[in-house]
């Protein structure tokens, strides 16, 4: 008798162990509503499926859930298990994550030329973060505005920013502000900024489009989306927990070519919309790109003596 119940609880043990299924929290530094969060969605239905008594993710939500600057923040201390944001959002855990923006790569191409390892050596040791992945790429950054300028010069106008065009606007003489996504609209309604920064895709999603009167062309850094784990949380996983995320993950970096098609879908409801562009001469187009890149690399680098110098070498073109 003694000898069966020993058994029993022996393998019911072992079967628990086999059987260990791993529920995932989730958050993410943008809203339900926007397409971010809705092109994630199909992945975590996949997983899930395939994950049964393995491994689940539970998405808990957006910016009502968390304040979006203090998402990565919650990855590093494991108070979330994953999230879905981008660097601009916890530079206050390192002034590496703010670089992802400037690849000229392809996550696809980083995975190759060893910029994913770069990444992940860092991410590790200074964010106790594993970097899962991108899942946004081949999205320009752009200046959106209320006012109309005929030089790159921003000399008296108030700009909504992040960490990713906090340097870049200053350079150009704005007086920046820095909010969530969440704070924009009230920003644009009330005349406390005369523009914002943001991607070329997503405007419609916060209604933007009703306060815009200009973007000004062209584009800019590389918007950068990505999946980040906590690292005991990661290194906690079995190999087949591990294989499975990876492979969701890799699957939905691989799509990321679908965000062309959005970005021209959006350039032209921006149009319909009655959002004129600016553009400026050739030369000052360039010269405007330029400062982008090298008034960015110079404060990472500034701020990253260690990293910044080789996160230049592998994400530039
Ligand atoms: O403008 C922002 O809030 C921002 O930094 C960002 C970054 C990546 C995607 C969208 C917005």
């Amino acid at each position: 008798m003694k000898n069966t119940m020993l058994l029993a609880a022996l393998a019911a043990a072992s079967f628990g162990v086999q059987a260990q299924e791993t529920t995932l929290r989730v958050v993410s530094a943008f809203a339900e509503n926007t397409q971010y969060v809705k092109n994630l969605m199909p992945m975590v239905q996949k997983l899930n499926a395939e994950g049964k008594g393995r491994l689940q993710i539970n998405f808990i939500g957006g910016p009502k859930a968390m304040p979006p600057f203090e998402v990565g923040n919650a990855v590093r201390t494991g108070v979330v298990d994953m999230a879905m944001t981008t660097g601009a959002f916890y530079t206050n855990i390192m002034p590496e994550a703010d670089a992802l923006k400037l690849t000229q790569v392809p996550h696809t191409e980083l995975r190759r030329n060893g910029g994913h390892e770069l990444i992940n050596r860092i991410w590790n040791e200074k964010a106790n973060m594993q970097y899962l992945g991108r899942v946004i790429d081949y999205t320009p950054f752009h200046l959106y505005l209320t006012k109309k300028i005929d030089r790159p010069d921003l000399t008296g106008l108030k700009i909504r920013i992040t960490p990713v065009y906090r340097e870049f606007f200053q350079t150009l003489g704005a007086t920046v502000m820095q909010t969530a996504p969440g704070e924009v609209y009230t920003a644009l309604e009330r005349g406390v900024v005369d523009g914002y920064g943001w991607p070329i895709n997503g405007i419609f999603d916060f209604n933007w489009h009703e306060k815009t009167k200009f973007r000004v062309d062209p584009g800019f850094y590389s918007a950068e989306v990505s999946l980040v784990m906590n690292l005991d949380k990661w290194k906690a996983l079995s190999g087949v927990q591990r294989d499975l995320l990876t492979k969701h993950v890799i699957a939905l970096e691989a799509q990321n070519d679908s965000w062309k098609k959005v970005n021209e879908e959006d350039i032209r409801k921006q149009k319909e919309a009655g959002i004129q562009v600016i553009t400026f001469d050739a030369a000052a187009g360039k010269q405007y790109y330029d400062k982008a890149y090298d008034v960015a690399w110079a404060s990472a680098i500034k701020a990253s003596p260690q990293y910044g110098p080789q996160m230049r070498k592998l994400f530039s073109r």
